[in-house]
């Protein structure tokens, strides 16, 4: 060992644990003590596999099917993540163009948020987005112009992905080395929904995969991840440090079996409007109480409709709050309603 490289193993040794930094380009295979899967509560159907079909560096790549419906979930992470300031940089192949429907591919148990709540990113009207899963807010907001702030996800090439969760909580996030604006916190105009609560992720691992809402399915490969306490960008080299054998077992357990139970209906009538209100609770094992709220309006006057995607609610909306024919107007939080086929 030269002198130099004993300094510089000298100041590794001294640098604290928080700027270490996890790295894979799974040319070695698949660690699964350093990469374990994660599936909480329930897994049916979801399958996590080392691949050799296709990859962003080398031949390996590891390959998520994400089957439909919360417990078609499955991810695959690691817990060793830094205090402080937090970088993620992955290799992401999708299958599938992002949806309307409400989904997860990075998952992010968050200890701010309380036990078994995540900081999730994903999509929804077709755009990624960051989803705070004790509230519900997005960010951006889904109003059309929020939406316009991010970008779609393309599909069937390895896209650069990249984020940064700020000690003081806030959020940067590149595409291919682009920043979204829309994904970013500061000086978003979209971003009032997130920001209404003082949040400050404490996050206590990363996990990737696949999990939808509305039944989506998806297939996902990632390669060359790099989690650390500063940006690597996307052209920072990966060294492997996986020594273990190659793990090629894939996995699919079906163990849980879902409810779902109606719990109230209440109708109100009134002249010229009839709306009605759902409330629909669904349980699946131990897990979290997930409550969708559909409001549909029906009206005789001649008032404005809103066509489809457009916006029909939501705080300070002063807009047309009737959809067209044969649309529901639906709430997907409070600040945001939207014309959507039922
Ligand atoms: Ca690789």
């Amino acid at each position: 060992m030269t002198r130099l490289q004993k300094a510089l193993l000298g100041i590794a040794l001294l640098l604290p644990s928080s700027l270490a930094q996890i790295t894979d380009d799974f040319e070695g295979g698949w660690d699964s003590s350093k990469w374990p899967i994660y599936a909480p509560d329930c897994n049916q159907g979801g399958s996590i596999s080392l691949d050799s079909s296709t990859a962003h560096s080398g031949r390996n790549s590891i390959k998520v099917s994400g089957a439909g419906g919360y417990c078609g979930h499955i991810f695959f992470g690691t817990t060793q993540v830094p205090t402080g300031d937090v970088y993620v940089r992955v290799w992401v192949k999708a299958t599938t163009a992002l949806t309307d429907s409400h989904v997860s591919f990075i998952t992010m148990p968050d200890a701010s948020l309380g036990t078994n709540k995540h900081l999730r990113i994903g999509g929804q009207n077709k755009i990624l987005m960051y989803n705070r899963e004790s509230d519900d807010a997005t960010l951006p907001e889904l109003s059309p112009q929020g939406t316009a702030s991010s970008t779609a996800l393309p599909v069937g090439s390895f896209q650069c992905f990249e984020y940064h969760i700020g000690s003081d909580g806030s959020l940067e996030t590149w595409l291919n080395g682009n920043p979204i604006a829309g994904l970013t916190t500061a000086n978003n105009p979209y971003a009032n929904q997130w920001t209404r609560v003082n949040y400050v992720p404490r996050i206590t691992g990363v996990y990737f995969g696949w999990e939808s809402y509305g039944g989506d399915t998806n297939t996902f490969w990632y390669d060359d991840i790099a989690i650390g306490s500063s940006r690597v960008g996307c052209s920072g080299s990966v060294t492997t440090t996986s020594v273990r054998p190659s793990t090629t077992t894939s996995r699919t357990t079906t163990t849980t079996s879902r409810t779902t139970t109606p719990s109230t209906t209440r109708s109100t009538t009134s002249s010229s409007r009839t709306t009605t209100t759902t409330s629909r609770i669904t349980t699946t094992a131990s897990r979290t109480t997930t409550t969708t709220t559909t409001t549909t309006r029906t009206t005789t006057a001649n008032t404005p409709t809103q066509t489809q995607w457009g916006q029909c609610g939501g705080v300070g909306w002063t807009g047309p709050t009737v959809c067209a024919n044969g649309l529901i107007c639906k709430s997907l939080n409070a600040y945001y309603s939207q014309c959507l086929t039922n």
